[in-house]
């Protein structure tokens, strides 16, 4: 690791730390603890899903597979961290913190989570986030999540730090070159389970290592907005890809989606390259002061001009959008946060934590807030063709506006999602996966 990183890091501590210790002084908190979390046994079983710290720990320590761990604030000093490293033959511990990140705090390394629970009863006003199950005595006389705090807590983490935009930057890295190498799968025809290994082994990391479950769907498939499995069996024929999968890096996520067909099939493929100018448009409009309401409604302008275009829907885009046909084709939103969480904290309030709802008509738009310097944003229009969504579209007043004929011959495709990272600036929107992609394809 580069001393240019430890620096970025050191930089990103100092920075939340200021920011915390005021915070702390406001809601007359001594001390904030922060768990790590701890891994949930299924129901009378002994198994447990793969473990991830809990983001609030991740975006101070760039582990995020540190189990048990408790971070400690304390005004004027640096904060300080009791690293679980456990003595145990069944598992391997983790290794010790290493020096480029451990300089910026003070490591305990403890075998016990016992050590650091006796440490802290009783002494003064104390904030602890984590589960009440994982916490023991150490919540006795504690607020535990308390609310207020947790809203001011999670707006810091909406302006990214230059670390965290670095990290958001490499995990494009990982990920465009993963992408690149669940395409060249595609083109050979693999199945879903063998693009996803493809796309695992490009990327370097098993999938309990990726924010989030990937997804990698072939043909109808597609029009499943998140759709969960990998089959294993290669389908007769193959029309259309689209996969949704990211990667991370020290605990920050990448999120990108890629939809590819196959060059016989001209008119699916002219849909794409529109859905790529489209995204590309979108993606230009990301700066500061910009509603991202108002970019999810641009959004559904665009898709509804790639439909007119392709003369799928005999409409004006206008008109498609305030009558809500766009979204039979495009349901979900345009975007949301991106950073620790891949759908990061605090897209639906303002600055003050007060509550900023969707439009009723775009229930499921997970980013409502104004753009400012320091936020990163995913940018992913979709066109669909949803079978349960088309059929409501055919019983409702707008039938006779769809060529039925063209609906039926590209729902064997799925759908089309495009979607890019962007950082917003004071000037130019900086997109990470495009950037990703171009040093790739050097
Ligand atoms: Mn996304």
């Amino acid at each position: 690791m580069p001393t240019s990183q430890g620096l970025l890091y050191a930089r990103h501590i100092e920075d939340r730390s200021a920011k915390l210790e005021r915070l702390l002084g406001e809601f007359g908190y001594d001390t904030l603890l922060i768990h790590s979390g701890r891994p949930e046994m299924r129901l009378f079983d002994d198994q447990a899903p793969p473990f991830r710290a809990h983001a609030a720990f991740a975006t101070w320590v760039p582990q995020p597979f540190a189990e048990d761990c408790l971070l400690e604030f304390r005004a004027g000093r640096k904060p300080r961290l009791w690293f679980y490293q456990p003595r145990d033959f069944w598992h391997l511990a983790p290794e010790p913190p290493a020096a480029w990140w451990a300089d910026a705090l003070e490591v305990e390394i403890v075998p016990d989570a016992s050590a650091w629970q006796d440490c802290f009863e009783h002494k003064g006003a104390l904030a602890v986030l984590g589960r009440e199950r994982d916490l023991g005595k150490l919540i006795n006389g504690a607020d535990l999540n308390p609310a207020a705090f947790v809203a001011r807590f999670e707006e810091m983490r909406t302006t990214k730090t230059a670390w965290e935009r670095e990290c958001i930057a490499l995990a494009n890295d990982i990920a465009a070159s993963a992408h690149l190498a669940a395409a060249s799968a595609f083109e050979s025809d693999a199945s879903e389970l063998d693009i996803h290994l493809a796309y695992l082994s490009a990327a370097g990391q098993d999938q309990d290592k990726l924010p989030y479950n990937s997804i990698v769907a072939l043909n109808e498939h597609g029009a499943v907005l998140h759709y969960q499995h990998r089959a294993a069996d290669r389908p007769e024929q193959m029309r259309s890809f689209l996969i949704d999968a990211g990667a991370d890096r020290f605990g920050y996520a990448a999120d990108i989606t890629r939809t590819w067909t196959q060059p016989e099939y001209g008119d699916f493929d002219d849909l794409i390259e529109a859905m790529e100018h489209a995204q590309l448009g979108l993606c230009e409009q990301v700066r500061s002061g910009v509603s991202f309401v108002d970019l999810h409604h641009q959004a559904h302008l665009a898709v509804a001009a790639v439909l007119e275009q392709a003369e799928i829907v005999n409409m004006s885009p206008d008109k498609m959008v305030s009558s809500g046909v766009s979204s039979y084709f495009f349901p979900h939103g345009l975007g949301h946060f991106i950073g620790a969480q891949v759908h990061d904290v605090a897209g639906k309030v303002d600055a003050d934590g007060k509550p900023l709802p969707p439009p009723e008509a775009h229930p499921f738009l997970r980013l409502t807030r104004t753009l400012e310097p320091g936020n990163v944003v995913t940018i992913e229009p979709g066109l669909y063709f949803i079978p349960m969504l088309l059929e409501q579209l055919k019983a409702s007043a707008f039938a006779d506006r769809v060529d039925w004929a063209q609906v039926d011959a590209m729902k064997p495709f799925g759908g089309i999602r495009i979607e890019d990272n962007v950082l917003v600036t004071e000037g130019d929107p900086v997109n990470f996966t495009r950037l990703a992609f171009a040093r790739r394809e050097r």
